[in-house]
């Protein structure tokens, strides 16, 4: 059966995270796959990421106290938005009285779990609540949902037959652009300063991401890019987090149909993160559907004979020097940009012209951000293949 999926979260306004994060731990050690969304999230982020990510609950830690309207205010959002097949549960230790605990029960709220309970309760709680195989997902009332549950479908499928790559990629209608580079480069904070220049600079468009992080023994995963993602947390961007459910290289055994179906719904692009990669990955070779790539290097990739390892350096239509602001950034940039001339040389007159971009994608307003924004957006680049 496939892994329950849930998405975790702290209120607005509450910094306490050492609670959910070893809560996080302990639930992907037992096979559970946690969203998770970070610390001072708003009631409309969480519902928001929720629909969007297809969950059967919401986890969510409270310590500074508003819980009973915070956690009533997560149950009636999603009501409204007609998905309340999604559940909410919780704690805060002593913060949350059990009288307050009644008063969130009568509102709404599945558990409230107090001082003192053991782990291994709680993971037992979630088994069983959430673990059955679920009812059919109330009628879709928005476009967001309908296309998270297909989502859903496409990934629970791709578990059951361990195949995949089966849906043709027919009336496409987006740019599809892969992120991929090792773990900690910086895919996902550079994603999000993007989004964030797509969206003011496009008053109406909408932003597709499909982002990876690796399934742990025991086959639960901690899906922790949107906690990175501030600007991303927008109605105009729909994201969507998934494990790797046991495939090695980046991807997951659903990823290509998934991508697929964002392809052809109406995103002005889709873009896709991998996880960390090493250097014999190749995640796109096999894809068909991603227009152009982006390789993240971070400058701390060892020395010249590694670059001669990393076959996405021969693949990447852009490649990007991330965290500039580190000493050994001009070096790398020195190195990359000649193992990048070696290709052009290799391959000849009318050779692919790689581009080489350093940024520092956790400073807004980066000049280099905004080069990669501008190449991205270009279309010779992005649509090449339209
Ligand atoms: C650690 C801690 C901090 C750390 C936080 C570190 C971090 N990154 O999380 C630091 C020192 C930074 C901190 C700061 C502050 N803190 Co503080 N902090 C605590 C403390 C000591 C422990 C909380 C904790 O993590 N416990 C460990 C968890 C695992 O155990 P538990 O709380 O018993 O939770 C159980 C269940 O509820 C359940 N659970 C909890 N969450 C969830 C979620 C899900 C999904 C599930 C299923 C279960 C579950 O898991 C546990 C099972 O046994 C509490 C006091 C206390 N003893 O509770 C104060 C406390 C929460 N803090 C408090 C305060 C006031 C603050 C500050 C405002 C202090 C200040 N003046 O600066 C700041 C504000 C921080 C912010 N930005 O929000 C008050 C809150 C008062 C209130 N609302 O009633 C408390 C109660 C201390 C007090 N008695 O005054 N704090
Ligand atoms: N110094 C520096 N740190 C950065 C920069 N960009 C990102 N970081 C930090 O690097 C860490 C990893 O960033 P992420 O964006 O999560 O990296 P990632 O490549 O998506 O990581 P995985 O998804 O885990 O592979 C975070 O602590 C970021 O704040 C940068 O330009 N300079
Ligand atoms: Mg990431």
């Amino acid at each position: 059966m496939a892994p329950i999926r849930i998405l975790t979260a702290v209120p607005i306004c509450d910094g306490h995270d050492s609670a959910i994060n070893t809560i996080n731990l302990e639930f992907i050690r037992h096979g559970i796959e946690v969203i998770y969304l970070g610390y001072h999230r708003s009631v409309s982020d969480i519902v928001r990421a929720a629909i969007q990510e297809d969950v059967r609950a919401i986890g969510i830690s409270s310590y500074n106290g508003g819980h009973t309207e915070f956690f009533a205010a997560v149950v009636d959002l999603l009501r409204k938005k007609g998905a309340n097949d999604i559940k909410v549960f919780g704690g805060g230790g002593g913060t949350i009285t059990h009288d307050d605990a009644g008063i969130m029960r009568r509102r709404g709220v599945d558990e409230i779990f107090f001082a003192g309970t053991s782990l291994d309760e709680m993971v037992r709680f979630v088994h069983q609540r959430y673990g059955k195989a679920r009812t059919k997902p109330p009628r879709a009332k928005s476009f967001d949902q309908e296309l998270a549950h297909k989502l859903t479908e496409i990934e629970d499928a791709a578990g059951k037959r361990r195949k995949h790559q089966t849906s043709k990629v027919e009336h496409r209608t987006s740019n599809v652009i892969g992120f991929s580079g090792p773990g900690g480069a910086g895919k996902t904070t550079l994603i999000d300063e993007l989004v964030l220049r797509f969206l003011s600079r496009n008053a109406k468009g909408r932003i597709a991401i499909l982002s990876h992080d690796p399934s742990v023994v025991g086959e639960g995963a901690l899906l922790g890019d949107r906690a990175t993602m501030i600007n991303s947390q927008d109605d105009r961007v729909f994201m969507r987090s998934m494990a790797t459910r046991g495939q090695a290289g980046g991807l997951s055994p659903a990823t290509h149909d998934c991508l697929a179906l964002l392809a052809r719904s109406n995103f002005d692009y889709v873009i896709i993160e991998t996880v960390g990669t090493g250097q014999e990955a190749m995640p796109f070779q096999k894809n068909g559907i991603v227009d152009s790539t982006v390789l993240v290097m971070n400058p701390d990739y060892g020395s010249r004979l590694q670059l001669q390892k990393i076959v996405m350096l021969d693949l990447a239509d852009i490649v990007v020097v991330n965290k500039s602001d580190l000493q050994r950034a001009r070096t790398a940039h020195t190195e990359i940009e000649q193992r990048l001339e070696q290709n052009r040389r290799s391959r000849g007159p009318g050779g692919r012209d790689q581009q080489l971009v350093d940024t520092v994608a956790k400073r807004h307003r980066d000049p280099g951000v905004d080069r990669l924004f501008e190449l991205i957006t270009n279309t010779s680049v992005a649509g090449k293949r339209r």
